[in-house]
């Protein structure tokens, strides 16, 4: 099959399916695959590009999960192990220049803390930053705090939305092969656990994201089939605001050792992808972190309509050797959106436009 039966079945609106993705995947025309995911991007969201003033938070590095892909966790003894208390948290977000619009908070999974810290911190960030949006815990977290607390997940989500939570990350997700995760992260939740976190979430209109994380040990049919969950379930919860693919990045993890990471090439063209199979997510990102500022850029023309934030310092990415700087200033997002012939959209979590940079 050739990227013209692709382009084809775009152009007339029609879903791709799993043979469609394969011939993406292996074609070699980078340029015209980028040129149809850019089309699809311009559908959805013409000539703008969604940025947002945010601050990371990763309240520990203690994690009981262990995966191999991680270089970010820590066991608890070590001399860098670390877990933030709720007061140093509201602290550093008000470090942050004024003007932040959202939080975006993830951690280990803590083996001692119990279910209130997390209430009370997003209830601390709520009544101390009432206009900041709080994007809070993967799936992967919300499945713990319900065993530690003996809580259904709903219960869960329940408390933390009247807590002041207003959406959910997308991480977590890594990739929904049984294969994978048995090799890479054998404690994590599977699709299942993660989709019904996901649905709920939606059921309780907090809007959430999804990921993929790519470049290691998965294969190509595994990365299409977890596309075609993600678009299964969005058809069926329709909370997904947007996807983002991530690149594995190797250093000081286990993998390090037999693993390099992917080229540009690979990352554009899985990003491309990314747009093109999920036709009913409305966003895709084009993490600068992971990619660089430069291959974010780029990634504006293979249908990325967002490019994430400031994030002030970023911990998970650096700590598996990302080369990219640990935050963005604004002046630079517009700097680089504008000067890859798009317009900058300053936004919310939610995806409200707070103003727009002509
Ligand atoms: O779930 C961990 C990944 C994720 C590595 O929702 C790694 O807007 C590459 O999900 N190399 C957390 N990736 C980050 C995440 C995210 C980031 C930005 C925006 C959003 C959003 C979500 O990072 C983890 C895991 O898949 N990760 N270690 C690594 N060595």
């Amino acid at each position: 099959m050739s990227l013209s039966v692709v382009e084809e079945k775009i152009n007339a609106g029609e879903p791709l399916n799993f043979n469609d993705a394969k011939t993406v995947l292996e074609s070699n025309n980078l340029i015209k695959i980028g040129e149809i995911a850019r089309r699809v991007k311009f559908k959805k969201s013409s000539n703008k590009v969604y940025f947002v003033l945010n601050k990371h938070i990763n309240y520990t590095n203690i994690c009981v999960s262990k995966c191999k892909f991680c270089a970010f966790y820590r066991n608890g003894d070590e001399k860098d192990a670390y877990i933030m208390s709720v007061d140093e948290i509201v602290d550093e977000i008000a470090k942050v220049p004024k003007g932040i619009k959202e939080v975006h908070i993830v951690g280990g999974l803590h083996p001692t803390k119990d279910f209130s810290y997390y209430i009370d911190m997003i209830k601390a960030i709520r009544e101390n930053f009432p206009d900041i949006d709080i994007k809070a815990f993967t799936a992967v977290e919300i499945d713990y705090f319900s065993k530690i607390s003996t809580m259904s997940y709903s219960e869960v989500l329940k408390s933390l939305k009247d807590a002041g939570l207003n959406s959910m990350p997308g991480g977590g997700a890594e990739v929904f092969s049984q294969r994978v995760r048995e090799k890479l992260y054998p404690n994590k939740i599977p699709y299942e656990k993660w989709s019904e976190v996901h649905k709920i979430a939606h059921s309780y209109g907090i809007p959430t994201n999804a990921t993929l994380l790519f470049g290691h040990i998965e294969t190509d049919d595994e990365i299409i089939n977890h596309l075609l969950k993600l678009r299964n379930l969005q058809d069926e919860s329709k909370g997904f605001l947007c996807f983002i693919p991530l690149s594995f990045h190797p250093d000081n993890t286990p993998l390090g050792l037999t693993i390099k990471k992917v080229d540009a090439v690979r990352e554009l063209k899985i990003l491309a992808l990314s747009r093109l199979v999920l036709n009913n997510f409305p966003h895709i990102k084009a993490y600068w972190v992971m990619l660089s500022p430069k291959i974010g850029q780029i990634g504006l023309h293979f249908g990325a309509d967002d490019i994430d934030g400031t994030i002030d310092v970023e911990r998970i990415t650096h700590a598996a050797g990302a080369k990219s700087p640990l935050g963005m200033a604004k002046d630079n997002m517009i700097h680089l959106i504008k000067n890859a012939g798009f317009v900058p959209i300053e936004r919310d979590a939610l995806y409200n436009e707070l103003e727009i940079f002509q």
